[in-house]
Formats: C-alpha cells, sequence, structure tokens
C-alpha cells in the first residue's frame, strides 16, 4: 500500500533501524521504545489488523513470533523475559495499520497492562 508507512520501510523508502530480517518478515526498533528494548516485527506483505488475517497467514504469523524469537535470543532477554504484544484496532491502541508485532524486554512487565 503507498501511503502505509510500514510498508515504505519494507519498500526501502523510509529506513527505520533494521535489526533482522528475511524473505517475509523485517524487524526494527521501535521509534517510541516503551521497554530498554522494544523492536516490531512485521510482515512484509500488508495486513491491515489481526481482523484480516486468514487461514492462508497461518504460516506467516508463525514466522513472525519465530523472527521475535530470534531477536530476544539476540538482545539477551530471552531468559529473563519479555512481552509479545499486537494491538488489534482502536481501543486497543492501534495506531499503525500493518500488523506488527511489539517485542518488549530489558525490565519487569506489569500485569494487567494499561
Ligand atoms: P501500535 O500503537 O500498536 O500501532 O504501534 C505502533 C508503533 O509504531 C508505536 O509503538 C510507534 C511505532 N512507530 C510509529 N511510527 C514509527 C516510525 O516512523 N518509525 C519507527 N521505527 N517506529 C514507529
Amino acid at each position: 500500500m503507498t501511503d502505509c508507512l510500514f510498508c515504505k520501510m519494507v519498500a526501502g523508502e523510509i529506513k527505520p533501524d533494521i535489526v533482522f530480517e528475511n524473505d517475509e518478515v523485517l524487524a526494527f526498533r521501535d521509534v517510541h521504545p516503551q521497554a530498554p528494548m522494544h523492536v516490531l516485527v512485521i510482515p512484509k506483505t500488508h495486513i491491515s489488523t489481526v481482523n484480516d488475517l486468514t487461514p492462508e497467514h497461518a504460516s506467516l504469523v508463525g514466522s513472525l513470533y519465530l523472527a521475535a524469537q530470534k531477536i530476544a535470543t539476540d538482545e539477551g532477554v530471552a531468559e529473563p523475559g519479555y512481552r509479545l504484544v499486537m494491538n488489534c484496532n482502536s481501543e486497543a491502541g492501534q495506531s499503525v495499520y500493518h500488523i506488527h508485532l511489539h517485542v518488549l524486554g530489558g525490565r519487569p512487565m506489569a500485569w494487567p497492562p494499561g
């Protein structure tokens, strides 16, 4: 999508601080980090929200989580622990409508989330 911020990152028109990339996903540091380590993992294909996922996306969703696991390991937060979050629509706080998995670590996390 031409007007999607994250699609522009996939296309190389905007250059985030990339920490991981493969054929299916791109991962980069969040511009407004909510923890010492805050990375976003996105699919390279445009999917607006979790509500738009179909069974055909099952493998791609798995790839997002496997990328998050690798990033957490590489960033040294796998053993202490980390949080994975995917917000869906406005009431959950989604602000960019291209699905993204937040990978947050480096500090204790509270529950329930705000
Ligand atoms: P969400 O609120 O769940 O849709 O998360 C969107 C995240 O995207 C938010 O944590 C901030 C991040 N973000 C927004 N614009 C940019 C940007 O231009 N660059 C980077 N690296 N992150 C961005």
